[in-house]
């Protein structure tokens, strides 16, 4: 028979059994609810004095640069260590038209050094939706950007025209199209409201696929989670091709880039960034979206899917495509 000590015993473990489950489960909500608040304030990145031996140049570019009378461009400029300010957010579209002339722009939002060859070779795809005004924030704050980093670089803004935002595939519409126009080797995969403050976040890319943004204000400049590879990303196009780019079928909010990620690690390859400091991004405001309901579900199922749904099946058509004074616009019917 058991005494009165003994059941007490077993109430007060019971209790306490309870009492650290509950707080499991508050912890685990809280970190869902509010990644900002509950975020990696520690996660490895490259360090700042190795940037230039993990970064990959264009063999294109070295190549080239054997026929030119121009020498190659250092694989970073010096001078980039300045941070700079917040973005302008009160641009005009008078402004906009005239920074192309004064940046001497080429037709279609492309740019490349006069005076020496740029080792990088850049294709920075933006997905849009009704975004006009950030669009504007973010061409006259990044033409500048990517001058000082001397890169050869166009950007491509890639419209989806109806139906439920799917910006993965609106990234693989951006990778194809690209390379119908030069041979990249390198992409960015970029959303329109991210804007970088620090010069030294080269936007080129790394031996490995680099996750770019994980240094963003609003979430009080930690990562939410180690896997996190959205907002901004830069990848190989030898690597994107060998991942199969995104997968096609996320519609609606959330999933495509974690889908992305378990992609590139399927593949043997490891996510790397730069330091906190480097990796800084203002986040233009905007309102949060509705999570789609299909998102966990097509997570789950990923892995059945990387060979057989990418860049491979790839299906859209093509509405436009306009060669703007500060970028390519092309709409598309997914
Ligand atoms: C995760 C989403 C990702 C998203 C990330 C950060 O929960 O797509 O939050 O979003 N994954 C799923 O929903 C499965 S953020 O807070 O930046 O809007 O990128």
């Amino acid at each position: 028979m058991q005494t009165r000590a003994g059941s007490n015993v077993v109430q007060t473990k019971d209790v306490m059994k309870k009492v650290i489950l509950s707080l499991v489960i508050i912890i685990v909500l809280c970190c869902v609810l509010h990644p900002d608040r509950f975020a990696l304030s520690y996660y490895p990145y490259i360090k700042y004095s190795d940037i230039p031996n993990e970064l990959e140049p264009s063999p294109r570019a070295i190549a080239v640069v054997k026929e030119s009378a121009k020498p190659l461009c250092l694989l970073i400029p010096n001078g980039l260590e300045t941070s700079l300010h917040h973005p302008n957010e009160s641009v005009t579209e008078y402004d906009i038209k005239h920074l192309a002339r004064r940046l001497n722009i080429e037709e279609g939002g492309a740019w490349q050094p006069s005076e020496c060859v740029s080792q990088h070779q850049v294709a920075i795809i933006i997905p849009f939706r009704n975004r006009t005004v950030q669009l504007w924030i973010f061409l006259s704050y990044m033409h500048p950007f990517l001058q000082k980093q001397m890169l050869n670089y166009r950007i491509f803004v890639i419209e989806q025209m109806k139906g439920a935002f799917n910006r993965a595939k609106l990234f693989n519409v951006g990778y194809a199209e690209a390379l119908k126009i030069f041979p990249y080797h390198c992409f960015i995969f970029h959303d329109v409201d991210l804007i970088p403050q620090k010069l030294s976040n080269m936007y080129a890319c790394t031996r490995q696929p680099r996750h770019m943004s994980s240094s963003v204000n609003t979430f009080r400049y930690n990562l939410p989670y180690k896997e996190l590879f959205g907002g901004a990303v830069a990848i190989l196009q030898k690597q994107f091709e060998l991942v199969n780019g995104f997968s096609n079928i996320f519609y609606g909010w959330g999933g495509e880039d974690d889908d992305f990620h378990s992609r590139v690690i399927n593949r043997g390859m490891t996510l790397c960034r730069f330091p906190p400091d480097v990796a800084r991004y203002t986040m233009l405001a905007h309102s949060k979206e509705l999570p789609s309901e299909n998102r966990f579900m097509n997570l789950k199922s990923g892995r059945d899917r990387f060979a057989t749904d990418g860049v491979n099946t790839l299906q859209y058509t093509i509405m436009k495509v306009v060669y703007y004074p500060l970028y390519t616009w092309i709409l598309v019917d997914l």
